[in-house]
């Protein structure tokens, strides 16, 4: 992985050696004469005929990711939502069910309500820990299982072993939010999932200056989509912020390294202040879904969430104390990032449904950076003190 992580695939012949993948930031593309241009729109021909239907360095860093999956074809988009709803408008149409993991990322929960009201979709939030429970949430009309995990910001995990297999007797197709994990901590497709969706804005990007998404699956769900909800809604990447993704993901396994053994370092830390309750950590070893853990990520992660015992005004005061960690919403970036989910990432999700989750008012969610653990530590160390 480390090496595929690094070794792209285009011919560096054609481009002079290049060693970087070329960027290639046109819009359009000029046919030699009027009958070449026929000939591609009709598919008699490959090539390129429009950015919006493909680019080359776009297609660089699909055939990556779709690589690093182990899937057989990638698409990219211009965020992680419209990677999100372009798989789900791809699959479903009006009439048909998804059930989905108890807690989703903010706006994949709104996307969810939207295709509900306007397109009569339906879908249900289940705890899929046990196969009863999924069993007895299937309806007939079910026709995808949606899970991010670990989930968003709960850290929950979901058994992909367990839900593909159920899946795959009752012929639903299974879409995994891989984002928190990369490819490099997890892969999907290993465990019997058909389709992977990334954030690719977060460790991917992996600098804080890129909103893109990225979906891996089979060649011919790739294809459909690229000619329907991709081409026709249009949510493309720039070739530009492709080439930023190509460039951030050289270095995906060394700075999730770092992610990983910063945040357990932290764990480490945090379990013992008594300002802090509730750690949620998959590295934990009292962690219910630990051993899960284990079994389904190469490492821990970079992100985890605790309370801060006071509730919401403690937990603002607590942010706001921080001095070198930054109070902001994404994650995966090189600078540790602090948000507070109930009223920031999860602020759509109603209370009732939130709580049901497990995010409270108390809760906060840190995305650990690449800085000095001892540092980090440092930081919260003295703004837990300052709230007393
Ligand atoms: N899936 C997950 C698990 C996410 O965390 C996010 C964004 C998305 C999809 C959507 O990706 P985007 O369109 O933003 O590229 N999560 C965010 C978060 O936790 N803080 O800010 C954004």
């Amino acid at each position: 992985m480390e090496s595929r992580l690094i070794h792209s695939f285009f011919d560096r012949k054609k481009h002079f050696g290049s060693l970087a993948p070329p960027l290639y930031q046109t819009s359009t593309f000029v046919f030699d004469n009027a009958e070449q241009g026929e000939l591609r729109f009709s598919g008699n021909e490959s090539g390129y005929m429009y950015s919006r239907l493909g680019n080359p360095t776009v297609n660089e860093l699909e055939k990556k990711i779709s690589d690093l999956e182990d899937g057989e074809a990638g698409a990219a988009f211009g965020s992680g939502m419209a990677a999100v709803s372009a798989v789900l408008f791809a699959l479903l149409k009006s009439g048909d069910h998804v059930l989905v993991s108890e807690g989703v990322y903010g706006c994949t929960f709104g996307l969810l309500g939207l295709m509900k009201d306007k397109f009569n979709v339906g879908y249900d939030l289940i705890n899929m820990n046990e196969e009863k429970n999924i069993e007895s949430a299937m309806k007939e009309n079910t026709k995808v299982i949606y899970v991010e995990t670990p989930i968003n910001p709960t850290m929950k995990l979901v058994d992909l072993e367990l839900i593909t297999s159920i899946a795959k007797r009752n012929g639903i197709t299974v879409v995994v939010d891989n984002t928190f994990c990369s490819p490099y901590l997890q892969q999907p497709i290993h465990l019997g999932a058909d389709i992977v969706v990334h954030s690719a804005t977060k460790y991917i990007g992996g600098h804080g200056d890129v909103i893109a998404g990225l979906v891996v699956g089979s060649e011919e769900f790739i294809q459909e989509m690229k000619l329907s909800t991709q081409k026709d809604i249009g949510g493309i990447i720039s070739p530009f912020d492709a080439w930023l993704l190509l460039r951030g993901l050289k270095t995906l396994a060394v700075r999730m390294d770092r992610h990983c053994d910063n945040a357990h370092y932290l764990f480490s830390k945090l379990k013992q202040h008594p300002n802090v309750q509730h750690i949620v950590y998959p590295g934990d070893g009292n962690f219910e879904q630990y051993e899960l853990a284990r079994r389904q990520m190469k490492h821990f992660g970079g992100l985890l969430s605790f309370e801060i015992k006071g509730g919401k005004e403690k937990a603002q005061q607590f942010m706001n104390s921080l001095r070198m960690i930054k109070v902001a919403v994404s994650l995966g970036d090189a600078e540790t990032l602090i948000q507070h989910p109930a009223t920031m990432t999860h602020s759509v999700v109603p209370t009732s449904e939130r709580e049901r989750m497990g995010i409270t008012d108390s809760l906060v969610r840190l995305s650990v950076g690449l800085e000095k653990d001892e540092d980090i530590w440092s930081d919260i160390e003295q703004a837990l003190e300052k709230i007393g």
